[in-house]
């Protein structure tokens, strides 16, 4: 037996040249992709990546991990929630943490060094940032029961029911949080949408050698659907997303979505990826790009959108630098009711270390 037939190719409404097939599993009326919305949300976000690798070049962030070439996944998969829907993301989702409404200038913080956060998970539905591989889809699999136990699926009241959207890589499939949180999300049968941003690559290692079927298929092992999309297609990602939270709010249980993508950019500002991947591999990735594919549709140019982008850029180059710089012991309040006796120890050469430094 072939362990590893060939994937299927992955499902596509708006092909390379921007032409829109049209298909029933594209949602219509209310729930129909806004086209225009979704070019100036992927327009947008590219710039906000543009501009806060620009700021970590001057040095005013420690680092950076750039989305390029994955905003029509992050815009089809977040535009496709509800309110009351709940999203766990990894690190690079900012496409999807502008959708959602949080305020760009916070999403600098974390990679400042000024917050552990950023801001108010509950606000906007929009967890904070996980930078441990996979230890949020497990967090995503407990709200959901939460969800279940709140009697908030499959009543029909659709100002009621809800769904999770937990963002993941290709690379975090391999951990076994991830393997957990498929397993217990199937036997508990709830309403989550895992979503899997497959780049190719987790740093410098190739999804090749992480798993020997396309991550669509891995669900099956687990007992739930897998789809797998276009993740350059922001239509199909939109669709995909739209078919498994409405299912997951019903009460139809989960989904594993593989958006098949490229992340074009090295894996943060501080990797070389020179090292590790052929240059014509990204050329060929960059001729399929989610927003020229979008634009040629819409005959739009590249120009409709710069003004309200160069706002955008002054927005966060001053918010950026404007961010409040916490206080040297902040680090170590917020955690415990009452600091232990070790933890108040290091509090204390802490700020003996800070302070000569100052002087
Ligand atoms: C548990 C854990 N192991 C290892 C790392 C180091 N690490 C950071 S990012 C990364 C690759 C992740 O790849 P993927 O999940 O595909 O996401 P991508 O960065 O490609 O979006 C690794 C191994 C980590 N952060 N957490």
């Amino acid at each position: 037996m072939d362990p590893s037939p060939s994937p299927p190719e992955p499902w596509s409404a708006l092909d390379a040249e921007g032409r829109l097939t049209a298909h029933e599993l594209l949602p219509s009326g209310d729930d129909a992709l806004d086209l225009h919305r979704a070019h100036r949300d992927m327009v947008l976000a590219r710039r906000l990546d543009t501009e806060a690798i620009a700021l970590q070049r001057q040095g005013e962030l420690g680092l950076w991990p750039s989305l390029l070439g994955q905003e029509a996944a992050q815009v089809g998969a977040a535009s496709a929630l509800h309110e009351r829907d709940v999203v766990f993301p990894t690190y690079r989702e900012h496409a999807a943490a502008w959708c959602r409404g949080v305020d760009p200038v916070d999403l600098l913080g974390l990679f400042r060094g000024t917050t552990l956060g950023g801001w108010d998970p509950h606000e906007r539905g929009f967890n904070l940032y996980t930078l441990v591989i996979g230890a949020h889809t497990l967090h995503g699999v407990g709200y959901a029961m939460g969800i279940v136990r709140d009697g908030d699926v499959g009543t029909g009241d659709p100002g009621r029911d809800r769904a999770v959207l937990v963002f993941l890589g290709d690379g975090a499939l391999s951990e076994g949080e991830t393997n957990e949180a498929f397993v217990w999300a199937a036997a508990q049968n709830l309403p989550v949408v895992f979503f899997c941003q497959n780049n190719q690559w987790a740093i410098s290692a190739p999804y090749s050698v992480q798993s020997r079927v396309p991550a669509a298929q891995r669900s099956q092992g687990f007992g739930f659907p897998g789809v797998r999309v276009d993740g350059n297609d922001v239509v199909a990602c939109h669709a995909a997303a739209h078919e498994a939270l409405s299912t997951a709010r019903r009460g139809g249980g989960p989904t594993l979505i593989e958006a098949v993508t490229y992340r074009r950019n090295p894996h943060t500002t501080s990797d070389d990826d020179s090292r590790y991947r052929a240059a014509a591999e990204n050329d060929d990735w960059a001729q399929r790009d989610p927003i020229e594919r979008l634009r040629s549709h819409l005959g739009e140019s590249s120009e409709s959108l710069r003004a309200e982008e160069d706002r955008l850029a002054d927005r966060l180059r001053r918010g950026c630098r404007e961010l409040p710089v916490p206080a040297p012991d902040s680090p170590f309040r917020h955690t415990f009711a009452e600091l232990p006796r070790e933890l108040a120890k290091q509090l204390e050469e802490h700020l003996a270390f800070v302070q000569g430094q100052q002087a």
